[in-house]
């Protein structure tokens, strides 16, 4: 499946940076994936608001099973209630299994569209929610993220070396970006009904919008009581990053114990345009020159200024 080596990702032929370490969960996923109708997979790219969507769409696709004051949401990480296919499900031993997995469920993967598995693509009915973000913002949060792992094993890369390899390469995890957002983005114009395409910064911009589009497209709109009960917004307030961060279980543990990630880790800033307070005019610029050669044409846009 996959071809040239380049430190600790691999190329694979479905045309995209993997970390070696789940090159075989990525192998077993694609080949024993089962999608039901029923199901939702929030797909990403690394960095793009996953987090957040997992909130979003747990919160609203459980709202007639759980009050929202009791919502699991407020004791288990979003991480947890949405699981990544490729990291805790397709893995030796699994962290979750599927057969435990309660209908309909909610899954998660930053899989590119080009490598998700054949039964997500072709069952028409079950539905895919894709998040990307400005790669500008995207790429200063990853390097914000990475270097907090990576400086536990006192290993660090700075910011113009990641840059360099952004720039020229598109080396990260599941990139490269421009593939990855630009076959979500061709695929959910060809077949709208099954796939709805979010930016972090439209959300940041009216959440309350956003969260009855996902409502309506989830199949599960909000009745006109609801509306006028507000609710939401209160999932709104739910899943914001001021609430999420504080929560005790966001603040402290690991939802995966063999993740070198802590919870804590997934809340930084969330601030949107907060690339220009790290990155040099230069190498804005040339990550600017960047995404506009890669995504001209599309139609897909990103504000950049
Ligand atoms: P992942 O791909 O590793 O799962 P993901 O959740 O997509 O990470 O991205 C983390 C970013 O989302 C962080 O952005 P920042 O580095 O620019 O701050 C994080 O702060 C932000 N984030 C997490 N939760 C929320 C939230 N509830 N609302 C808005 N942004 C959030």
């Amino acid at each position: 499946m996959c071809g040239k080596p380049s430190r600790d990702f691999t190329f694979c032929t479905q045309g995209f940076w993997c970390h070696e370490r789940i090159v075989e969960n990525v192998v077993s996923c694609e080949q024993h994936f089962q999608a039901h109708e029923t199901d939702t997979i929030l797909a990403s790219f690394p960095k793009c608001g996953t987090t957040w969507l997992k909130a979003l769409i747990f919160a609203v696709a459980n709202r007639s099973k759980h009050r929202l004051i009791e919502s699991p949401l407020l004791s288990i990480s979003p991480h947890a209630l949405v699981p990544f296919l490729e990291f805790q499900i397709y893995r030796k031993p699994p962290l979750f299994n599927l057969q435990d997995i309660p209908s309909p469920r909610i899954l998660s993967t930053h899989l590119p569209y080009s490598a998700l598995p054949a039964s997500i693509k072709t069952n028409s009915k079950c539905k895919l929610v894709y998040i990307c973000r400005n790669p500008l913002d995207q790429f200063i949060s990853y390097w914000h993220f990475a270097s907090s792992i990576q400086s536990k094993s006192h290993y660090s890369v700075s910011l113009d070396e990641w840059s360099k390899r952004y720039c020229m390469s598109g080396i990260t995890p599941f990139g490269p970006f421009w593939d990855h957002m630009l076959g979500y983005w061709e695929a959910g114009q060809e077949n709208p009904g099954q796939i709805l395409f979010l930016k972090y910064e439209d959300l940041k911009e009216d959440d309350v919008f956003y969260v009855k589009k996902l409502a309506e497209f989830l199949g599960v709109p909000f009745s006109t009581e609801e509306e006028r009960d507000g609710m939401p917004e209160q999932i709104c307030r739910l899943c914001s990053f001021e609430n999420l961060k504080d929560l005790e279980v966001n603040k402290s543990g690991k939802f995966d114990d063999q993740s070198p990630v802590d919870n804590k880790q997934y809340f930084r800033k969330a601030k949107v345009g907060d690339w220009s307070n790290y990155l040099s005019s230069s190498v804005a610029e040339a990550l600017k020159n960047l995404i506009h050669d890669k995504l001209e044409g599309s139609g897909l846009t990103f504000k950049t200024s």
